[in-house]
């Protein structure tokens, strides 16, 4: 949805409001709603009219529209532009479904996408027709969610809620709450059962001096291996390192890449799952994520190839098994995903000729304590219902062994909110920071 249309519907229900304030029951006609509104007419729909009510006809604006802006004039009909077919006066009815009755705080009961189930949205600067509206209905129009709430979180904290944080995941709710956000937090083994903490979890507020956060101060590391730098307390300080052992995989993983051998056995097998809820006005999600590993490149396409996924129950449309990170030959995250470019050319392996270059391994042990390679930052996005509750588990695993580790560093959730439709799919980040 447009936020011009937010906005029209918002102002419609205002001024009905208020018309039906002063007129008690009767119908008020849309010119007078409407011409206060100079030059925001025009193309967009014709909003919801008087405030029909009580069963008498309304006669407010008509659905149609000139196109000019400015004057809206309303065109009688028999009341079915009226207030009373969407949004009725009675405070404490949800006329728009959305959950909230403006009793329960709807500040636009005309528009499911406005409620304090919401998200607020920041106003397009490069849309013209955009105008700043309250979507989560607190009052205060465009004072969008704080960036980050990842501040101070330790590199070896072991709070899962802490995970979700360095995420930027900030908002934490009870299933009684009627809001959005995160319902509960765990760290956990691939199949979701719950994990230990071990060093294979860290919170990292960069990975070595040419790999940023990417929104926020912090964000969460898993790995096969070690989740430290080298210059860490527990750093792994070698291609390969094991706290945990054996796994189980989640139904049809580790995934087979095609011409390559698989092998149904994984290890040191760590990762966060977050129940949330969706604003209501949410379309979808993405989050930033890289990859690393010590496979590089002696083991590509091999039975060992670890493994990330971004594991959704219940499964979106679009998605492998639930996972929603893949790459456009649906080739699942590890060393066989395209955009795994960043890495030292090495002329035993011509086929590699890594055009990121090595720099985003320095200070990292990747490339050091082994020849080794990783992803540019990627950005997956995947589709969600407004107001629905869905477990996101990002998990990572060695394939085969226990040995060459490999670590995702994952970052920057973020909703899609009155965006359209999304469609699950993952892309190389123009601009990391
Ligand atoms: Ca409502
Ligand atoms: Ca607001
Ligand atoms: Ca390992
Ligand atoms: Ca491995």
């Amino acid at each position: 949805m447009k936020r011009s249309h937010l906005v029209l519907f918002g102002l419609a229900a205002v001024l009905g409001v208020a018309a039906a304030g002063s007129a008690g029951c009767g119908a008020t006609g849309g010119r007078n709603v409407f011409d206060n509104d100079g030059g925001s007419g025009g193309e967009d729909s014709g909003g919801n009219g008087g405030s029909g009510s009580s069963g008498q006809p309304g006669t407010g604006g008509s659905t149609s529209s000139d196109g000019v802006g400015g004057t809206f004039v309303g065109s009688g009909g028999n009341g079915s532009g009226g207030g009373s077919a969407q949004c009725s006066n009675d405070t404490n009815v949800d006329n728009d479904g959305d959950g909230f009755s403006e009793a329960q705080g709807d500040c636009n009961d005309c528009d499911a996408n406005v409620s304090p189930g919401s998200i607020e949205v920041a106003t397009d600067p490069n849309d013209p027709m955009a105008t700043a509206a309250d979507e989560d209905c607190d009052g205060v129009t465009d004072n969008v969610a704080p960036a980050a709430c990842d501040d101070n979180i330790g590199l070896q904290d072991t709070d899962p809620q802490n995970g979700a944080r360095a995420l930027d995941l900030c908002q934490f709710i009870t299933p009684a709450d009627k809001k959005w956000g995160v319902l509960s937090a765990q760290y956990v083994r691939a199949n979701g059962n719950p994990a230990s903490y071990t060093r294979h979890i860290g919170i990292q507020s960069g990975f070595g001096p040419n790999v940023n956060v990417q929104k926020g101060t912090r964000m969460l590391t898993l790995s096969s291996g070690y989740a430290r730098l080298p210059n860490q307390a527990g750093a792994c300080g070698s291609l390969s390192c094991s706290e945990i052992g054996a796994g189980t995989p989640p139904p049809g993983f580790p995934q087979d890449v095609p011409g390559c051998d698989g092998d149904p056995d994984i290890n040191d097998d760590v990762g966060l799952e977050v129940k949330i809820r969706s604003p209501k006005n949410a379309t979808g999600y993405k989050f930033k994520f890289k990859f690393y590993s010590m496979e590089f490149p002696e083991y590509v396409c091999t039975q060992f190839n670890d493994q990330f996924i971004a594991l959704v129950s219940p499964e979106p449309q679009g998605s492998i098994n639930g996972n929603i990170s893949f790459d456009k030959n649906t080739n699942p995250v590890s060393v066989n995903i395209a955009y795994f470019d960043v890495c030292s050319y090495d002329s035993f392996y011509p086929q590699f000729t890594c055009p990121s270059g090595p720099g985003e391994m320095e200070g990292t042990g990747f490339g050091t304590w082994d020849e080794a390679g990783g992803t540019s930052w990627l950005q997956t996005q995947a589709p969600i219902k407004g107001g629905d509750e869905v477990t996101i588990r990002w998990a990572i695993w060695d394939t085969g062994d226990t040995a060459w580790d490999s670590t995702v560093l994952v970052d920057g959730f973020e909703w899609v909110a009155n965006g359209g439709t999304v469609v699950v799919g993952t892309d190389p980040i123009e601009d990391p920071k």
